[in-house]
């Protein structure tokens, strides 16, 4: 039996090739430092169960890579961008394409006037596709692309666009998110419903496995759950029984586990909980090898969990927002010493607008000193041993299990996304936290406590979003006139077909109609006339806002101000709240729904991806006294105003337009301009956005 140290010596070897072990020794002004320490029982980093890491010399061999997720405006724009990124040290691309491309929309569809180009990269046809990668060598660099929705057109585009590079698909290297189980939950990019959303997946996982061996097939993402307001367990156990979910898709198209689990890839957010967050990826990676082993995984890499992280965008803060700075250092050494693969560090802008050039050098440079600057690089899990760490990461792995046993009995994840289950349990962990927050429990700096006299104004991007979008439909214009337009419908009816008889690869034939220059929207579309496009039913927690306040002496003002109200009305004070455009994250617009009706309120909750129009509808037909507008994907100048004549148009424009989210100070003045009554920034505190919502009201109501 070899002692540890040869065992891992032998891994070790295997990993550094040529290179002697003995380089990654160091000394540190006379003591000596040795790439991995072991204690009584300790595990083997790089052996199953992974705990401490998927690889045997990790960091000391190869850092993590440097992975800023980026796109914005055309892909013009965004090359350059990248061009300029990647010789700054960043080492693999990661794409944000806008709202309009997520929900399988060309530029020119009406629903997406306010989202094109703005929360990421505009991409129609080949064409853009082409042009995001001009001068990057796709048989050299790595590229994630996080998309869901429309998932079969971009990497078909993508496919295509290498293809005429010169690089077959075979070499591509990166990933794809392909993770519509999350989008369900709570990221609300989906097109599909679930069951053929499960199709598609599979589709892509039987391609990649046969056809592009170096492609990660997937990225099963809790970050998005942990941006919602999930706790650690809720998101290590929900994402990992979405893993189970789309391996149990695989098997049940006939393939073999270990012919294409070594390319299923995990995405986490870490929070500000340090060492909470550090030992969520221990567990995470502790868990997975046991459960790929139950499920028939004999290849040890078909057990390891390698995984990105991103720093957590809702730790960020619109006040005092240097303190992003360093809330994403603290957020990034945690991934690090947790054993990432692969990471994204915030800007410090992020809660307010797109990053700057500034801003993502800064969010760079954080990964670049942790990498040449700090040594902890140098030691392999340095953390493990620690008693505290392996308990915590002890705790973890038994609370994941529990919720995860849940989610088997519900008939695993698909069937318990429908139900709706984790959904609300996610929505009740976010709520709780928000009034923790509010309530000062719950310290954030420059925001319940140590606010600065004076708010450091910041530079931000602006997206001129009309522009961008005329130039998009110009390029449409001239792919449609240019390209064999019979050739183009065959292979959409090909598509349809494959789509409407249950067979055949929907990704292959996708591939074909990006050949033949069908754009983002036809792709999509041609699946859509089979599938039909899903429409979430909108659900708001009740009580547990007002159950945190119990007799707040704040919270008994208000609910007695609107006993006040009803008493003289006959009626509660309402409120519509919307989201506008296709803009799917909803964890604002619940916390404010559901804790205003706490309050008394009566409050309305809108569908998703609703256009200003619609909504003016629904607030004329409920007679609401006011509309909260909730927008984080930057949507808000397009949208507000046009919300504003559409209210007026209806004669209502004694409205009370408030208006919530992601708002760049900048455009304040912009939107009181239109008419709004009040702006409620991240961090806003509930209990005095009721307060000054219901005095708009009764200001408007006795005038
Ligand atoms: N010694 C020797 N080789 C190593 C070591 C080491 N210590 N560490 C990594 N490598 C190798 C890996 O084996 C891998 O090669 P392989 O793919 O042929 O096995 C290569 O170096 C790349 O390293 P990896 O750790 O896989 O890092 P990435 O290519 O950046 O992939 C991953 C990370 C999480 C798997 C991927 O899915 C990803 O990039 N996700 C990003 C998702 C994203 O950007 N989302 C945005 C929201």
């Amino acid at each position: 039996m070899p002692t540890n140290f040869a065992h891992w010596a032998a891994l070790a070897q295997k990993e550094l090739r040529d290179v002697p072990l003995s380089s990654l020794d160091r000394d540190y002004g006379g003591i000596p430092v040795k790439p991995v320490y072991f204690g009584e029982g300790a595990e083997i980093p790089g052996v199953e169960p992974f705990t401490r890491g998927v690889r045997a010399t990790m960091y000391a061999n190869r850092p993590w890579t440097i992975r800023q997720y980026a796109g914005f405006s055309t892909a013009r724009e965004s090359n350059a961008f990248y061009r300029q990124a990647l010789e700054k040290g960043q080492k693999g691309l990661s794409v944000a394409f806008d709202l309009a491309t997520h929900r399988g929309y060309d530029s020119d569809h009406p629903r997406v006037m306010g989202d094109v180009g703005k929360a990421g990269v505009a991409i129609d046809t080949v064409e853009d596709m082409k042009q995001l990668f001009d001068g990057i060598p796709l048989d050299q660099m790595s590229v994630s692309m996080t998309m869901n929705g429309a998932v079969i057109p971009v990497l078909a585009m993508f496919i295509v666009a290498a293809e005429e590079q010169g690089v077959s698909q075979a070499k591509l290297e990166g990933t794809i998110q392909n993770d519509i189980l999350k989008e369900f939950m709570v990221r609300n990019t989906y097109i599909y419903p679930p069951e053929p959303s499960m199709r598609i997946v599979g589709d892509i996982i039987a391609h990649t496995a046969r056809s592009m061996p170096k492609f990660n097939s997937i990225s099963i993402s809790g970050y998005h759950m942990h941006e919602a307001g999930a706790t650690a367990v809720q998101e290590l156990a929900y994402t990992l029984a979405d893993g189970v979910e789309y391996v149990r898709a695989a098997q049940a198209r006939g393939l073999d586990i270990d012919a294409f689990a070594g390319r299923l890839s995990f995405f986490f957010g870490i929070g500000m909980n340090f060492f909470l967050e550090l030992a969520k990826l221990r567990a995470a990676r502790q868990l997975w090898s046991e459960i790929m082993t139950g499920l028939g995984a004999k290849d040890p890499r078909s057990k390891m969990l390698r995984t990105h992280c991103q720093t957590s965008g809702v730790s960020l803060t619109e006040q005092d927002p240097h303190n992003n700075v360093i809330r994403t250092t603290i957020e990034a050494l945690a991934a690090v010493l947790g054993g990432t693969q692969s990471l994204h560090t915030n800007s410090f802008d992020e809660a307010i607008a797109l990053p700057t050039e500034f801003s993502s050098r800064l969010a760079r440079n954080t990964q670049l000193i942790l990498q040449h600057e700090s040594r902890v690089t140098d030691v392999v899990d340095p953390l493990g041993g620690s008693y505290y760490i392996e308990a915590l990461t002890a705790e973890l792995v038994n609370g994941a299990k529990l919720l995860i046993g849940e989610a088997e009995m519900a008939g695993g994840m698909t069937q318990a996304v429908q139900a709706g289950g984790p959904k609300l349990a996610i929505e009740t962990a976010a709520a709780l936290r928000q009034a923790r927050v509010d309530r000062g429990e719950d310290v954030i700096v420059g925001v319940n406590r140590y606010r600065p006299d004076t708010e450091d104004a910041i530079e931000i991007r602006e997206i001129d979003n009309a522009k961008v979008r005329a130039e998009q439909i110009a390029q449409l214009e001239r792919v449609r006139a240019s390209r064999d337009e019979i050739k183009c419908q065959q292979m959409l009816s090909g598509l349809r077909e494959f789509a409407a008889k249950d067979e055949g690869n929907l990704l292959e034939a996708a591939i074909e109609a990006a050949r033949a220059r069908a754009s983002l929207g036809e792709i999509s579309q041609a699946m859509e006339d089979v599938f039909g496009r899903h429409a979430a039913v909108t659900r708001v927690i009740s009580g547990v806002y007002g159950a945190s306040y119990g007799d707040d002496p704040e919270f008994s003002a208000i609910v007695g101000r609107i006993d006040a109200f009803k008493s003289a009305r006959g009626r509660a004070p309402s409120i519509f709240i919307a989201k506008m455009g296709q803009d799917g994250h909803d964890r604002g617009a619940k916390v404010i729904a559901s804790a205003f009706a706490d309050l008394g309120f009566a409050v309305h909750m809108g569908e998703l991806f609703e256009t200003a129009p619609e909504v003016a509808a629904h607030a004329d037909e409920l007679r609401v006294d006011a509309v909260g507008v909730s927008s984080l994907a930057a949507g808000h100048k397009t949208l507000v105003p046009e919300l504003m004549s559409a209210l007026r148009y209806r004669e209502l424009g004694e409205v009370t337009v408030i208006v919530g989210g992601v708002i760049p100070e900048q455009d304040y003045d912009f939107l009181f301009d239109a008419g709004v009554a009040e702006i409620f920034g991240p961090g806003t505190n509930v209990l005095a956005a009721a307060f000054s919502v219901l005095s708009q009201i009764e200001g408007r109501l006795s005038n």
